[in-house]
């Protein structure tokens, strides 16, 4: 039996397919499958105690005549609940999509004449990387059709990077239901540079690996200290379960923190549910690169096996992650999460005189997963910390996206990082959806900030700060923006739950990595991406609002999502909040992210306030050190 948030297995995809096949004529080739998901039931059902249905929730489309549908499967009782068709809206793109269409266009006479014009004869060396775009830049011809466009990527050889050498200037405008050609836009940017874009060592002209690094070991001779059964998880006073879905990837669900002898709750699922990528390049390479890459793609569809290069050291556990193909068939990604314990240098310290040195070692559990993403990747790492605080920290690394110009002619809308090649400028935003429930459901957020009073007879020196604490009590005070003047931060406050200080409880979400979306309302970009325009956003839970640009964000004209939710305007008072935390990467491009980008981190933290009496790592004991070490 699995637990009611598992995953769906294999064989549970399998079945999902066949109740569609036989209920609803779902059949390939015609038909596609976009999500095949696991139906989670509600906290109400999880809290009920009895096993509630296993259900699924399944988008599909029939490429014939290009209509998506929704369906909630229930393979407790081997029946489809409910079937609704989405006329207008079209489902994520698939990876299948994505090679199905580069081998179509490496098949296309138009398309092998037009390389042949650029000197490109050798179709094995070509890449089209397809992306999915918003309907304001579809050409009227092509409204209401599945429409990808692609750009075009030389390697120098079968072995080499395909994201090295821009074909700059040639654009391909493809129907992916039926693989058809629509348009080839062409604006010849001159003869392509000579460029060096590679990164594997043998590929690199006169490197040479450097030798003076000796080995760096991570022993644990006696084994982790987490205990994970299922996809339950236990380390230090934490607990939760790990979840995993095409969409959002890795899910945290039920996380709790063992205080004085029961769990309290802090979290009931965090996960991301969108990453908006706009490039800011109004040029013709560039004007369509707007990427939603859970919305359109699916982070979880994009993981990785990290048998394929995990770099975390010490004593790993993994766990394997089951998707599925466009046809329905799942496909398993080995080692998809990966858990393990990691040294955080100092925990707490002081030295006295009398008492001597007491320092503690910090230990952090993390939770992780990598995405990639075509050029880029996305490395996730959520971590559990023994004083209750939770990080969440993202790495972008990968190939940045360059094209190649005229002499003379360098856009300035990028960086240059080689010969007459620059990577333009361009933003990652991440929305985090934390469902927090700290120390149950009923919770109100308020802003906080730090003021500085006027200088007076009683400051007088201007010394004095007070910090202000303003409830949140509706959708629209939850608009919210970060302030460096005030320093502002939000708190998640259970004003039911009292600490032994008196203070209400409360959990404090710490920004990092914010910064404004930069970008006029009335952009056509920003109107499909109206997420980005806050720091936060806070809406009562609502068990189908999961995704803030909306379900379907390819080829949308708006965001469907937070926007139009919150224009209801409720209640966030006492109420049981989901945040939408949006942070990022403002990327401006450097020449030494070039060839392949070093890390680029981002990080917010989710901190007790309140929420204990004193300092809860107090009975971390000093480290031991074996003598051999
Ligand atoms: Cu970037």
């Amino acid at each position: 039996m699995p637990h009611p948030l598992d995953p769906l297995s294999a064989v549970e995809i399998r079945d999902v397919v066949s109740i569609l096949r036989r209920d609803r004529k779902v059949e390939p080739p015609r038909w596609r499958f976009g999500v095949i998901e696991l139906g989670e039931p509600s906290k109400a059902a999880l809290a009920a105690g009895d096993p509630p249905p296993r259900e699924a929730l399944v988008t599909c489309w029939n490429r014939d005549d290009g209509q998506t549908y929704k369906a909630r499967v229930s393979l407790s009782d081997d029946s489809v609940r409910s079937w609704e068709h989405r006329p207008g809206e079209q489902a994520n793109f698939t990876e299948d999509e994505f090679y199905e269409c580069n081998q179509a266009l490496a098949r296309e006479p138009r398309v092998v004449e037009a390389l042949a014009r650029y000197g490109i004869h050798d179709l094995d060396l070509v890449l089209f990387d397809t992306w999915a775009y918003g309907a304001h830049l579809v050409d009227e011809r092509f409204r209401g059709r599945r429409v990808g466009w692609t750009d075009v990527w030389v390697r120098d050889s079968k072995t080499s990077n395909p994201y090295a050498n821009p074909l700059s200037g040639l654009t391909f405008v493809v129907d992916v239901n039926s693989m058809e050609l629509l348009d080839i836009e062409e604006q010849f940017v001159g003869e392509r540079p000579k460029t060096m874009g590679e990164y594997v060592p043998a590929l690199v002209p006169g490197l040479e690996l450097r030798e003076d690094l000796k080995p760096l070991e991570v022993v644990q001779p006696e084994g982790v200290s987490f205990a994970l059964e299922g996809n339950g998880l236990q380390w230090q006073r934490w607990s939760l379960r790990l979840g995993f879905n095409p969409r959002e990837g890795l899910v945290i669900h039920t996380l709790g923190y063992e205080d004085g002898g029961r769990v309290r709750p802090v979290a009931h699922r965090m996960s991301f549910a969108e990453m908006v990528v706009p490039y800011r390049d109004p040029t013709a390479d560039h004007m369509r690169r707007t990427a939603f890459d859970i919305g359109e793609w699916g982070l979880g569809f994009m993981t990785t096996s990290l048998e394929l290069g995990c770099d975390c050291v010490g004593a790993i556990t993994y766990l394997d992650a089951v998707l599925h193909d466009s046809k329905g068939e799942p496909r398993t990604v080995k080692n998809a999460i990966c858990i393990h314990e990691e040294d955080d240098a100092v925990l707490w310290k002081h030295v006295d005189s009398a008492a001597g040195a007491e320092v503690r070692r910090s230990r952090r559990l993390v939770v992780s997963f990598h995405a990639t993403v075509a050029n880029y990747e996305y490395l996730v790492y959520w971590r559990f910390y023994q004083d209750g605080s939770i990080e969440c920290e993202v790495r972008a690394t990968g190939i940045m996206v360059t094209t190649s110009f005229p002499e003379g002619d360098q856009p300035p809308f990028g960086t240059l990082v080689d010969e007459r090649t620059y990577a333009p400028m361009h933003q990652h935003f991440l929305v985090a959806r934390l469902d927090l429930d700290v120390d149950g459901e009923t919770n109100t957020v308020h802003m906080t900030e730090s003021e500085a009073l006027p200088t007076g007879p009683h400051n007088p020196d201007g010394l004095a700060i007070v910090q202000r604490s303003t409830p949140l009590r509706s959708e629209q005070e939850g608009k919210q923006n970060y302030d460096w003047h005030t320093q502002r931060a939000w708190k998640v406050v259970n004003d039911r739950v009292h600490n032994r200080l008196g203070m209400p409880v409360s959990y404090k979400l710490v920004p990092g990595g914010c910064f404004p979306a930069m970008m006029d309302p009335s952009s056509p970009v920003f109107r499909r991406a109206q997420v980005i325009g806050h720091t936060l956003w806070v809406t009562p839970y609502s068990e189908n609002e999961r995704w803030p640009c909306g379900e379907f964000p390819v080829q949308a004209e708006a965001d469907a999502g937070l926007p139009a939710w919150t224009e209801q305007n409720r209640s966030i008072e006492n109420a049981d909040v989901v945040l939408w935390y949006v942070f990022g990467l403002h990327h401006v491009t450097r020449p030494e992210e070039w060839p392949v980008m070093p890390v680029d981190t981002v990080s917010f933290w989710l901190k007790p306030e309140g929420f204990f009496d004193r300092n809860p790592a107090l009975d971390v004991p000093p480290s031991v050190h074996s003598p051999s070490i």
